[in-house]
């Protein structure tokens, strides 16, 4: 490789596998040489490629920036360079660098502006004949020592691993309460989060959100903790996507995709089912430009939870086919709703709604009221499908009283439109009651997102009723300032004794029926 490399003025590499058969051969220029795309199938299950690169070096240079990048995204075993002697061709000095097994930090150091710890370990350079490491038994005490580090990952946990990503051009507070509700999204939707990244800059990359090399950085970072996939806590756009996309094997998701996934897995009822599908399909149709193993990628979502493996070979007609052929489902299912709801109005009851931001308590205060067990758990997005309950209030008013699906800053704008639907039955009602969390530090983000949405779903003409509910683990001067403020009402949804006040004031707030005399 030395002659050759003397004579063209080129560097010359090979990746050899571990019983020193080559695979490759690569023709470089002076300064570099660029890894064939076929080395980055090998990443399946193994710790490291299994694949070693030596190449030749002409200027006596260190492994440059790019061999590091190169050793960390393909995971290679080894990343040798020798010197060459330009004169004779014969070589000179050997540099070797291997990656380091990271530990498992889990929600580690987050504000990491500049704290990757070194990923690789450099060997002393030495002449070609003075070589005496046993690279073999070196690797296998690497990949080893990786698996300890992975003990905790239980080969029965299906579960994805993620590595968070927030850009930021504002402060990194903000960044830092996103990022927050980012990791309860992903939790939410099943994943394992192994480590966060934030990354502050004055504009954000239009190509690839973050810089080329914090994109590196990341995959490196990703492929040290051995994540499956990347989640961004921004909507990226389709030509992002494929950007990131072409430079890392790992899944891309972002927080749109992370929310249609959750409600993927959650929708229980037909018609939620089939608008969560139409605004997956609604959602990936523009990213759908891509070669099929990048479509795939897309499409697979998390665990495989996006619209079918079935789906993957289909074109952007079949895909607008099978939108058109939902959206005629969907009008079915409402019709036979809005009949539903025909019957409940000659009945003349007054309809409330419990609207509120994913995890206020909304199911939990139906639970209560209505002695129901509605799923209220500490996920978000643990109720999808709206359920209607009988209320009878104190004065014997019975009413319908509903629970919602719940908001969230920034809605996918397709769910939104989707979930319109859904909301229709919240449409009819006399009375909206927007559940806050008032124990969240988020609080007033979180009750000016819904009104936004509120607004949105031109639901804001209909009265409303604030109340500030888990005020058993609230500030309780908090929840005092506040009730003053907004005129709410503060209860605890998990203890009963904190409701009549709020019975008493649903009823009071509620038409009457006619010819019933107001008290
Ligand atoms: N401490 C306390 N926890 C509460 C209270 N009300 C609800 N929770 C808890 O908050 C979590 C979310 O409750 P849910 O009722 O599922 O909330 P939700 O608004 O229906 O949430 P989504 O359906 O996901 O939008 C659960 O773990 C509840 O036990 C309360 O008054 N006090
Ligand atoms: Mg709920």
């Amino acid at each position: 490789m030395s002659e050759v490399s003397s004579e063209i003025g080129r560097q010359v590499g090979v990746l050899v596998d571990r019983r020193g058969y080559v695979e490759h051969v690569i023709v470089g220029d002076a300064t570099r040489i660029v890894m064939p795309a076929q080395a980055r199938n090998r990443l399946a299950e193994q710790r490291f490629s299994g694949l070693r690169c030596l190449h030749t070096h002409l200027r006596g240079e260190d492994l440059t920036q790019d061999d590091l990048t190169d050793l960390a995204i393909l995971r290679l075993d080894l990343m040798v360079a020798i010197d060459v002697e330009m004169k004779t061709g014969t070589p000179g000095l050997v540099r070797c660098a291997h990656l380091l097994p990271a530990s498992v930090s889990g929600n580690g150091d987050g504000e990491t502006e500049d704290v990757l710890k070194p990923a690789y370990r450099f060997l002393h350079p030495l002449p070609a004949s003075q070589l005496n490491v046993d690279f073999l038994e070196l690797i296998d005490s690497l990949e080893s020592e990786m698996s300890r580090n992975r003990g905790a990952r239980k080969l029965s946990d299906k579960r994805d691993r993620a590595m968070l990503v927030g850009v930021t051009t504002g402060t990194l507070t903000e960044a830092r309460e996103s990022l927050d509700e980012l990791r309860e999204l992903a939790t939410s939707g099943d994943l394992v989060v192994l480590d966060e990244i934030i990354q502050r800059r004055p504009h954000l990359d239009p190509k690839t959100l973050v810089g080329k090399g914090k994109l590196e950085e990341i995959i490196i970072r990703s492929l040290q903790l051995g994540a499956d996939m990347i989640v961004f806590d921004r909507e990226l756009t389709p030509s992002q996507v494929r950007a990131i996309n072409a430079a890392t094997d790992l899944k891309i998701v972002d927080r749109s995709q992370l929310i249609l996934d959750i409600f993927a897995q959650r929708a229980q009822t037909s018609e939620g089912r089939i608008q969560v599908e139409l605004a997956q399909l609604k959602y990936l149709l523009p990213r759908l430009s891509g070669t099929g193993n990048e479509m795939s990628r897309l499409m697979g979502g998390i665990g495989g939870r996006g619209p079918g493996e079935t789906k993957l070979e289909v074109d952007r007609r079949r895909v607008r086919d099978r939108i058109s052929h939902l959206e005629d489902q969907l009008k079915g299912v409402r019709s036979s709703r809005q009949q539903r709801r025909a019957q409940r109005q000659r009945r003349e009851m007054p309809v409330v709604s419990i609207v509120g931001y994913t995890n206020a308590g909304k199911s939990t205060l139906l639970n209560a009221l209505t002695a129901s067990q509605v799923t209220a758990e500490r996920r978000m997005f643990a109720t999808l499908d709206p359920t209607s309950r009988r209320l009878r209030l104190p004065r014997d008013q019975e009413i319908i009283i509903n629970d919602t699906v719940g908001f969230i800053r920034d809605l996918p704008a397709d769910l939104l439109a989707a979930f319109k639907a859904t909301l229709e039955e919240v449409e009819q009602s006399d009375l909206l009651i927007h559940l806050i969390d008032g124990s969240s530090p988020q609080l007033d983000n979180q009750f000016e997102s819904v009104n936004r949405i509120l607004d949105q779903l031109k639901l804001d003409h209909i009265p409303r009723l604030l109340v500030l509910n888990k005020m058993d683990i609230a500030v309780p001067e908090e929840i005092e300032n506040r009730s003053r403020v907004h005129g709410a009402i503060a209860i605890s949804a998990l203890d009963r004794r904190t409701l009549p006040p709020l019975t008493d004031e649903i009823s009071r707030l509620l038409p009457r029926k006619p010819g019933e005399k107001v008290a």
